[in-house]
């Protein structure tokens, strides 16, 4: 990580296969950060246990999700692409947080409110503390920027009030996060109902289109898009599902929707979707490509996985000591990321027969697919 550059963080969560949303209105505008900053990039993987998710297809939609990621052009090289539970500093955090956040905070997020209309039968502890796990994403990494959607900026805000309180009490641990405000993004809706944002958990498969559809598939979800009666491709909030499909056309082909509907003047419904969905395929015929290719290279996947987990594990845990220490919690013996330097080794008195355990954790080495493994020395006297 560059000292000079500033750090942006974000991620996704692994709730199902990415749309066109996702990739509009955030991957392909992250592409090009690293030129400019130090970007992270995390599979949140933690967050998205909010919702209850199936744990064959969460595992497939994580790694899925990875390879989107650098298929559509992030670099594992220039970047840190990792996942959230692989660092468990963010749990740590995420628990530290939760003490410094009050209710009354947590009670004002509408995502919450909207989450639990939506999963009425599932209202858990986590989706309510959401918002300090996210804070602990942010501030692990001392990011200086977060690109936010209008839905995050309140969480943003909350992590925001949460770093300076902390701050407060105990002097300058956290870097005080901004949101990012590139170039303004497209949001996609849904293509059955245009009102709503297209989402990667939505069960209506009509209602999406996933980076991973094929040609036909994709020209078929347009062409049974929710439209109106007006039979006139007008640029207009009282046409909601057209409106819908000149901002995809506009995104893609990097036309003003002025532009777009110009080039439609006259012209029917039927040729317009077409057009939308032959547009669609071939900017994603090229990802495609790249993330079918990533995923048969299984070695080079976990190869890139690993290195990136421990990037991020590093600096992660060079802020959750910091606030350990801050906090007075007692000094661990081990740390997995940084290895431990000249730190002296700590004496654990045992149980009554006055015996002690002397550990010393020393670095760790990556051996096999998932596995870290520590080297742990005992001595009994
Ligand atoms: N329809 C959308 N249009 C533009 N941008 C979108 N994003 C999501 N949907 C659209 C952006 O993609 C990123 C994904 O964030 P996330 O996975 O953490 O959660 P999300 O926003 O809740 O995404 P989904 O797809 O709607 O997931 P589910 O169905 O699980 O709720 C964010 O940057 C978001 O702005």
């Amino acid at each position: 990580m560059s000292e000079e550059k500033k750090t942006i963080y974000s991620g996704m969560q692994a709730t199902g296969n990415l749309t066109l949303g996702n990739y509009l209105g955030a991957l392909k505008n992250w592409v090009n950060l690293h030129q400019d900053y130090n970007c992270l990039f995390g599979i949140m993987d933690l967050h998205s246990l909010t919702v209850r998710q199936d744990p064959a297809a969460f595992k497939k939609h994580a790694r899925s999700l990875y390879a989107l990621y650098v298929a559509a052009g992030l670099s594992p090289e220039e970047n840190i692409i990792y996942y959230q539970s692989h660092v468990p500093a963010h749990a740590e955090l995420g628990w530290i947080l939760d003490c410094f956040t009050y209710m009354g905070e947590l009670n004002r997020m509408t995502q919450f409110k909207d989450k639990s209309a939506k999963h009425a039968d599932n209202i858990n502890a986590g989706l309510y503390t959401y918002p300090a796990l996210m804070a602990a994403d942010i501030l692990l990494y001392q990011a200086d920027l977060v690109p936010v959607g209008a839905d995050q900026k309140q969480h943003l805000e909350l992590c925001r009030d949460v770093a300076q309180r902390f701050n407060s009490i105990y002097g300058d641990v956290f870097t005080i996060p901004d949101g990012y405000f590139g170039k303004t993004s497209a949001k996609v809706m849904s293509l059955q109902e245009p009102e709503k944002k297209m989402s990667k958990s939505d069960e209506n498969l009509n209602a999406t289109i996933l980076l991973t559809d094929d040609k036909d598939t994709v020209i078929r979800k347009f062409k049974r898009a929710v439209t109106d009666s007006e039979a006139n491709i007008a640029y207009r909030d009282e046409q909601p599902g057209i409106k819908n499909l000149i901002n995809i056309y506009s995104a893609v082909t990097e036309k003003t929707p002025e532009e777009v509907v110009k080039e439609f003047e006259g012209k029917g419904y039927g040729d317009f979707k077409m057009a939308v969905g032959e547009a669609v395929a071939s900017e994603l015929a090229p990802l495609q490509e790249r993330y079918n290719d990533i995923l048969k290279n299984k070695d080079y996947l976990d190869q890139m996985i690993r290195t990136n987990d421990e990037k991020a594990a590093i600096l992660a845990n060079k802020t959750l000591r910091k606030v350990h220490k801050k906090v007075g919690l007692t000094d661990r013996v081990y740390y997995p990321f940084p290895p431990k330097k000249e730190e002296p080794k700590e004496e654990v008195p045992a149980a009554d027969d006055g015996a002690y355990v002397q550990m010393s954790l020393t670095a760790t080495k990556i051996k096999d697919k998932d596995t870290i493994t520590v080297k742990e020395n005992k001595k009994r006297k």
